[in-house]
Order: structure tokens, then sequence, then C-alpha cells
């Protein structure tokens, strides 16, 4: 995305997200039929790791049959070592370092995850940022946005979807009154487009939307249309501990393992290691990477 990367990261920087064409050159078909053996064992009940409808955030519990999301793709459990190769891929690093305006060896490994239609029934998520509270009080708002800057979050389409809305511009700006009351419920809206500013992120094959995940956005998961799309996020060491309480509540413990670290290139170990350090810093505030 070099030739007009500036662009990329201007709109990024003044919307909380840009779309950008595929950045998965040859890796798609791979990526289509890995995607499609885990979500297969994940609906069969034979992936643990998974999120649940009803439950918007971790710890996402057992309690409900049909799935929205499959955690944890780059585990070694599942074999599929094409997720962790385009993760550390040129072109997926190289537009990270463009929109985070870093450089490569300050880039953390986080969270791999997928986003799947559940089968048999609707489901949505509620207006929200995911790692500053509805009940915030403005100024919250503002200090928490001022640090949410040294990672990037994304969402890489296999097929098309149009399942996320976002309200472009609210990743620095305290949420309005009418704002604040509409991301105050625990319940999805009706209506997504009744937030004011709200826009529905479309993404055909291929694309990826990046986005500021303190922006404000929500998502409607219909059971009838297929969404198969890659969920994943990366930091900058540069955040120092800021994100350890949004990537260390899940369930980490397996990264540490020698048999994921070994299964990874020399740039992504490296990106591991950095992820290993901040959660060592973070142990003294009380996360872990084995909670
Ligand atoms: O479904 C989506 O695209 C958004 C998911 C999301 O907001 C979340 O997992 O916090
Ligand atoms: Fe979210």
């Amino acid at each position: 995305m070099s030739y007009t990367s500036d662009v990329f990261k201007q709109s990024y920087d003044q919307q909380g997200s840009v779309v950008v064409p595929s950045l998965l050159d040859d890796a798609l078909d791979d990526l289509r039929v890995a995607s499609e053996r885990v979500v297969d064992r994940t609906r069969a009940g034979l992936w643990p790791h998974r999120r649940t409808v009803g439950r918007q955030f971790p710890p996402y519990g057992d309690d409900h049959p049909d799935s929205w999301g499959v955690q944890h793709v780059m585990h070694p459990d599942l074999g599929e070592s094409s997720f962790g190769n385009w993760y550390t891929s040129d072109a997926l690093v190289g537009a990270i370092q463009t929109l985070l305006g870093c450089t490569e060896d300050e880039l953390q490994m986080e969270l791999f995850n997928m986003l799947i239609n559940p089968t048999a029934h609707e489901f949505a998520l509620r207006w929200h940022r995911d790692d500053v509270r509805e009940s915030a009080s403005e100024d919250e708002e503002r200090s928490s946005l001022a640090l949410w800057h040294h990672g990037i979050q994304w969402n890489t389409a296999l097929y098309e979807d149009s399942c996320l809305f976002v309200v472009p511009g609210s990743h620095r700006l305290p949420r309005t009154p009418q704002q604040r009351e509409l991301s105050s419920s625990m319940e999805p809206p009706d209506d997504p487009m009744n937030m004011p500013g709200a826009y529905q992120v479309t993404l055909r094959v291929g694309e990826t939307v990046f986005y500021n995940s303190n922006i404000l956005h929500c998502a409607v998961y219909q059971s009838s249309k297929k969404r198969v799309t890659l969920h994943a996020c990366m930091g900058s060491t540069r955040g120092g501990s800021a994100r350890a309480r949004n990537i260390l509540q899940h369930d980490l413990g397996w990264m540490t393992e020698p048999r994921f670290r070994d299964g990874l290139s020399d740039r992504g170990k490296a990106m591991l290691d950095r992820l290993i350090a901040m959660k060592q810093n973070a142990g003294e505030v009380g996360y872990s990477l084995d909670n």
C-alpha cells in the first residue's frame, strides 16, 4: 500500500478507521480452506476457544451451542500454519508499520481470532469501545482515548462482510449526550444507524478495515449470511503496558509454549518476545498470560 500510504494513514488517524485493498497476496485460498476447517471444528463442538452467542466480552463461557467467533487461530493445536504466516507477512506488517508510524522492531504480537456467522441465531454486539467502560465520565473517556494509539485492530473479509458499524472520529472524542445514552444500554441497538454519526463498513473479499478499537462501534450478525472474517490486533512497544488489560484478558498461556514459538518465523519470534516482555512488565500490576 506504499504509493498511497500517506492517504491511508491520514484517514486512519482522523477517522479512526480505514479500509485498505487486499493484503492477502496469494494467501486467500489457503486462508479460506484453513478457516473452513477451523470453523467446522468449532461448530462441531471440538474447539473450546470460541465466542459464544449471548456473550459480548470474555470470558465467553460455554452456555450456548452457537458461536460468533473462533479464538486463537494461531494455536498449535489447530495445526493451521497459514494464519501465523499471514500475521507475520510483509504485506500486513508493512501496512501496520505505516498506520502505527512505528518500526518493525517495535511490533508486538497480540490476538488473532475469527468472526463467523452463528448458524441458527441472530446476534449483535451493543455499541461499545473495547477498552473504555460505558459508564466512564467524560474526563475518563478523554484520558483513555488519548493513550490508545499504540495498537491497531483489523477485520479482513474472506467473504463479503458488512456486519461492522463505526462512528468515524469517535476514537478521539468523548461521546455526546445522545451517543452516551445509546451506548449505555447492555442491549444491542434495534437499528445501528440510529446512532448519530454511524457508518456501516462494507468489505469486499480480501479487503481489510483497520481500526482503533476504542472507536465507538457495534456489529450485527445474521445467521443467513456467511461471515468468515479474520479479526486480529497488533501493538507497538511504545505503548508500554497500556494494552495489557485489553490483551491479557484473553487466555494466552498457550503463546508461551515452546511449540508455538518454534513454529514461527524469526520475525514472528521477535514479535512474540515483545508480547511476553509486556506480560512480564504487566505482572507487576496484576495481569498475566495465564489467567
Ligand atoms: O464483529 C465485529 O466486526 C466487531 C467485533 C467487536 O467489536 C469485538 O469483538 O469487540
Ligand atoms: Fe469491539
